[in-house]
């Protein structure tokens, strides 16, 4: 048995070997990031998340790119950590090497909107990498859950801490503890995703919510998303402070002219990002 587990993981790495494990594209001013490991349903090791940061810092200083998808393939996101990896690790092992915060937290610095467009299995730290992008889309076969408690491990990639942000506490405790699954129409209703749609539309339809976003002015668009972020992080008084200073600030952006004065003019407005 163990000569036999052994052959297989010699078997996926060989096949990993000429296999990078994101794609990378763009399409007009959008960023397109795929997980590219599907023998292993897009289990997250540290090769992809390294991949993923780094393609993540790339669309963030490309001034070309106004909104980043990140996506996975028809059945799986990400079907979580990588078990496999991680199974080896002890405390010293994931404690000195800073295991997550070290390239999972990329995501965190990024300025720029990203889109989670999650079809199939959205599991443990795949589940918690959708949860870390700004939008969430779903195709209708979605599957979203934190099952870390069946290997005695828990949620250690932020599941914990957005879960009870993003639903209720109560619905987070019995996501977290029972280690259920939850559908794409139950994930909607819970105000987990933002929107469902057809498995064989998600990606016209992330690709057209990205277009949309990148086609608004880039500054503009990073305040609103620090403001959003500071809602989750700070009292009421000082969110309202913070986002009344990016308001502020965003009277001194030749953008807002243009899109104030293309309004009066009656056309549409040519931003210029600055
Ligand atoms: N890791 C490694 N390999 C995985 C995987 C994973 N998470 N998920 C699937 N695979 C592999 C399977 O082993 C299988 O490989 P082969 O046997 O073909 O070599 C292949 O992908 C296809 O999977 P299945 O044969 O199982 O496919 P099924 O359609 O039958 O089932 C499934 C799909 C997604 C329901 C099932 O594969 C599954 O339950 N996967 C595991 C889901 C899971 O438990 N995810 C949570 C992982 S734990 C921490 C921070 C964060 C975390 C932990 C610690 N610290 C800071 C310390 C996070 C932990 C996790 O995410």
């Amino acid at each position: 048995m163990e000569d036999k587990e052994k052959e297989k993981e010699k078997e996926n790495k060989k096949g990993e070997e000429n296999q990078n494990p994101i794609l990378v594209e763009t399409a007009g001013r959008v960023g397109l990031i795929r997980l590219n490991r599907p023998r292993q349903m897009n289990a997250l090791n540290d090769a992809l998340m390294d991949a993923l940061g780094l393609a993540l810092q790339a669309f963030d200083e490309d001034d070309g790119i106004g909104a980043i998808v990140v996506t996975g393939n028809d059945k799986a996101f990400a079907a979580g950590a990588d078990i496999a990896a991680m199974r080896g690790w002890d405390y010293m092992d994931v404690f000195k090497s800073n295991y997550i915060t070290r390239n999972w937290e990329t995501l965190r610095s990024v300025r720029k909107p990203v889109i989670a467009a999650v079809a199939g299995y959205a599991l443990g730290g795949g589940c918690e990498l959708a949860m870390a992008c700004d939008i969430l889309i779903a195709a209708d076969n979605a599957v979203f859950g934190l099952p870390e408690l069946k290997l005695a491990v828990m949620p250690g990639a932020g599941g914990t801490q957005r879960l009870p942000r993003a639903i209720s506490k109560a619905k987070a405790m019995d996501m977290c503890m029972t280690a259920r699954n939850m559908g794409a129409a139950e994930a909607e209703r819970s105000g987990l995703v933002s929107r469902v749609v057809a498995a064989e539309r998600l990606m016209d339809e992330a690709m057209a919510v990205a277009q949309t976003i990148a086609g608004f002015s880039l500054p503009s668009m990073m305040a609103v998303k620090e403001a959003v972020n500071r809602a989750w992080e700070s009292s009421l008084s000082e969110g309202i402070l913070f986002e009344r200073r990016q308001l502020h600030a965003l009277f001194a952006t030749a953008d807002l002219k243009e899109g104030m004065n293309a309004f009066l003019e009656r056309r549409e407005p040519v931003f210029r990002h600055r």
